[in-house]
């Protein structure tokens, strides 16, 4: 057998022997690449006398091209073998669902959505939304608003008192969320028509308490601001709110130290039916807020006149709103960070209330 022979033979043998990509192509670079033995036979052909170029420079050339044929041939099997293989590994079920992004499971929590509603109901009426701190001092909590120096009526707010600082002076957190409308009336001229959406805080926990809680207050001033206008604000509020053409509103006198006179409001509902329940129908009657004209010491201390101005304000618990609206049983599930509890009563992310779009959808 010839040299050349005998290397076709090894170079068959391995190429077959190749059992994957990698190896065939180390098959070829050893056979073909720059210093492969085929290489080293081509480069002798220079110094080949004319006849011995005619056979053994030929017989040279057939065994590359036969190799090379060898090596694709078996490189375009290899290469079918791997993507069935591939193929065969990686099999998709796809009777199994589809795994929802984080973006989709995210929920907005029911306090929100319900600040949500509620900021989107005023604003459509032309309130601003205003902020404040969480940790007041005692004057804007109490003293501002006509509470005077122990009086009964701030042992009734169950108040959390901060440690004294340097000064002696003890602060707050929140009661309410009234200490910003004061603030607001100091900051800012009348005419004044905000809402004013927070936490609030009060030593108190049960089914349908909680430590923390939420409020939405608001409050109009300007020269002529009355109860009809008071009126026509909280009935076209509920009747968006509750998402009903109809509501009947009652009216019953009460008592807070910031408005006189002080209203508590009572909706007419129908709660025949479970936790849910129905507005704008039924022979029930349910308090859902107060309010009242501002006091003319609140106008003061906002740094009003009370014989130049005039006022009224609302406020309501968010919590027991959304229990309401939403059917929940438990406040304190509200605040547990329970991710089953929240993708039951959550909301999605994108589903923005609007009242040209919905509420809630
Ligand atoms: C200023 C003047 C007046 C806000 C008002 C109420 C009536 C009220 C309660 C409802 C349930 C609080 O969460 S709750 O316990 N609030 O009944 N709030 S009038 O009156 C103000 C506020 C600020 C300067």
């Amino acid at each position: 057998m010839s040299d050349l022979d005998q290397l076709k033979t090894s170079l068959l043998a391995d190429i077959a022997a190749a059992a994957d990509e990698p190896s065939i192509e180390a098959v070829r670079v050893n056979a073909l690449g720059k210093k492969g033995s085929i290489s080293e036979l081509l480069k002798t052909l220079g110094v080949m006398s004319p006849e011995e170029r005619q056979t053994r420079g030929a017989a040279i050339n057939l065994l590359k091209n036969e190799v090379t044929e060898a090596i694709t041939a078996r490189k375009a099997a290899l290469k079918d073998q791997a993507i069935a293989e591939r193929l065969a590994r990686e099999t998709v079920d796809v009777s199994l669902p589809v795994r929802s992004s984080p973006a989709e499971r995210g929920r907005i929590h029911p306090i929100s959505q319900i600040v949500d509603e509620i900021t989107a109901i005023f604003a459509d009426m032309g309130f601003s939304i205003a902020e404040g701190p969480d940790v007041e001092t005692d004057y804007y909590n109490f003293t501002a608003l006509n509470f005077p120096e122990g009086h009964p009526a701030r042992e009734m707010h169950d108040t959390f008192f901060l440690q004294p600082d340097e000064k002696g002076e003890r602060k707050v957190l929140r009661t309410h969320t009234s200490p910003v409308q004061v603030r607001t009336m100091e900051a800012q001229k009348p005419p004044i028509r905000i809402v004013i959406p927070g936490k609030t805080y009060r030593q108190d926990s049960d089914a349908t308490h909680s430590p923390m809680f939420h409020q939405v207050e608001g409050l109009v001033i300007d020269k002529t601001a009355n109860v009809g206008h008071l009126r026509w604000i909280l009935e076209e509020f509920c009747k968006a709110f509750f998402e009903v053409d109809n509501v009947v509103m009652r009216f019953r006198p009460s008592f807070f130290p910031f408005t006189e006179p002080s209203f508590e409001v009572d909706i007419q509902c129908d709660r025949s039916s479970g936790p849910i329940v129905k507005f704008g129908e039924g022979k029930d009657w349910m308090e859902i807020l107060g309010c009242g004209m501002v006091h003319p010491n609140v106008l003061r201390a906002g740094g009003l006149d009370p014989d130049e101005y005039q006022g009224f304000a609302w406020g309501m618990g968010l919590d027991r709103i959304a229990m309401l609206k939403y059917g929940m049983p438990d406040l304190r599930d509200f605040f547990n960070a329970d991710v089953r509890w929240m993708s039951h009563y959550g909301f999605r992310p994108l589903d923005v209330p609007t009242l040209f779009g919905g509420l809630s959808v």
